[in-house]
C-alpha cells in the first residue's frame, strides 16, 4: 500500500526535523511524506529537503509562493498524492499535535473504513492537560455542538486535523468541489465525507498543544470558520452517496504515478 503523508507548514523550522525522523521511524512500507511549504520565512522547506538529502530518505517539498491557507495546502497536496498513485494519503499538522505514533493503527483500519479519523471528543479522546477548563468548553463547544447541530454531523471532532484517507475516498469526494481556503476545510471536508455516505471511524488520541513555533489560528480565523459553517450547510446539504464523483485520476499507468520532479508553484 502506497501511503503518503502530506503536511502542510507554515514557519515549522523547529519542528520538522524531528517530525520527519519520527515519521520513518516508524519503518512504514512505501511511505513517503509530502511537506505543502508556503514559502515560510524561516527556511522550513529547504530543512526538510536537507533532512531528505541526509538521511536519503522520501520526503518531497511543494513550495508555494505566498501562504494561501491550510485548505488550499491540503488540496494541492492531495491532489499530487493522489496523481502519483498513493493508496493511503493521511493528513497531520507539522506541531506535534498530531502523534505520529497513530499512524500504524490507523492505516490498519483503512481495510474496513474509508476514513480514520484521529479524534479528540471521542470516548478515551483527549485535549492537553494545560488547557484551561474555560478554553476545553469553548473548543468543546465549538466542536461538538455548534458545528454538529449546524450540520447534523455524527463525527465528533468536525475540525480534526489528523485522518487517514482511502485512495477512492478522496476520489469520490471530488476535490474540485470543496471550497474552504483556511481552517474550515476540516469540517467541510467533514461534511461532504457525511453526506456521500462514507464509512468513518474516529479513534481517540490524546491532542498535545504544540510543542514549539507559533499557533498560525487566531481569533478572527476562528470568528471566520464558524460563519463559514453556515456556507458549508448551503453548498453541499443536497449531496447523497450518488454524488460520489468517478475515479478519474486513477491511473495503470506507472509512468503517471512517478514522483514528479517538485517545482516551485
Ligand atoms: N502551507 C500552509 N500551512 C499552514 C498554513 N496555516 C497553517 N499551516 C500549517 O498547518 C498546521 C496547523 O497549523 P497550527 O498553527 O498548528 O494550527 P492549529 O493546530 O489549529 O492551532 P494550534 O492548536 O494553536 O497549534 C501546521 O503544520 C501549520 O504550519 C498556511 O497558510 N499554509
Ligand atoms: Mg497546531
Amino acid at each position: 500500500m502506497k501511503t503518503i503523508a502530506v503536511i502542510p507548514t507554515y514557519n515549522e523550522a523547529e519542528n520538522i526535523p524531528d517530525l520527519i525522523h519520527e515519521l520513518y521511524a516508524l519503518g512504514l512500507p512505501n511511505f513517503s511524506t509530502l511537506i505543502v511549504d508556503d514559502n515560510s520565512p524561516d527556511g522550513t522547506a529547504d530543512i526538510a529537503e536537507s533532512v531528505a538529502e541526509e538521511n536519503t530518505i522520501p520526503v518531497y517539498v511543494m513550495r508555494r509562493p505566498s501562504k494561501r491557507g491550510l485548505g488550499t495546502a491540503y488540496r494541492d497536496g492531495f491532489q499530487w498524492a493522489l496523481k502519483v498513485g498513493a493508496d493511503a494519503v493521511v493528513q497531520m499538522d507539522a506541531d506535534f499535535s498530531h502523534s505520529p505514533s497513530y499512524i500504524p493503527h490507523m492505516l490498519s483500519l483503512l481495510k474496513e473504513y474509508d476514513v480514520v479519523v484521529g479524534s479528540r471528543y471521542v470516548k478515551g479522546g483527549k485535549l492537553d492537560e494545560r488547557w484551561s477548563f474555560g478554553r476545553y468548553l469553548l473548543s468543546w463547544w465549538a466542536n461538538a455542538i455548534y458545528t454538529r447541530l449546524i450540520l447534523n454531523l455524527k463525527t465528533l471532532d468536525t475540525t480534526a486535523g489528523f485522518k487517514a484517507w482511502r485512495r477512492e475516498t478522496l476520489l469520490g469526494l471530488d476535490l474540485s468541489r470543496i471550497r474552504s481556503n483556511g481552517y474550515d476545510f476540516q469540517v467541510e471536508m467533514a461534511y461532504v465525507t457525511e453526506k456521500l455516505g462514507y464509512r468513518i471511524i474516529e479513534i481517540p488520541i490524546y491532542f498535545e498543544d504544540r510543542r514549539i513555533g507559533e499557533s498560525k489560528l487566531n481569533m478572527p480565523i476562528k470568528i471566520e470558520s464558524a460563519l463559514r459553517v453556515w456556507d458549508v450547510w448551503w453548498q453541499h446539504h443536497r449531496l447523497t452517496p450518488s454524488d460520489r464523483g468517478k475515479p478519474l485520476l486513477s491511473s495503470s499507468n506507472d509512468e503517471d504515478r512517478a514522483y514528479p520532479k517538485m517545482r516551485p508553484q
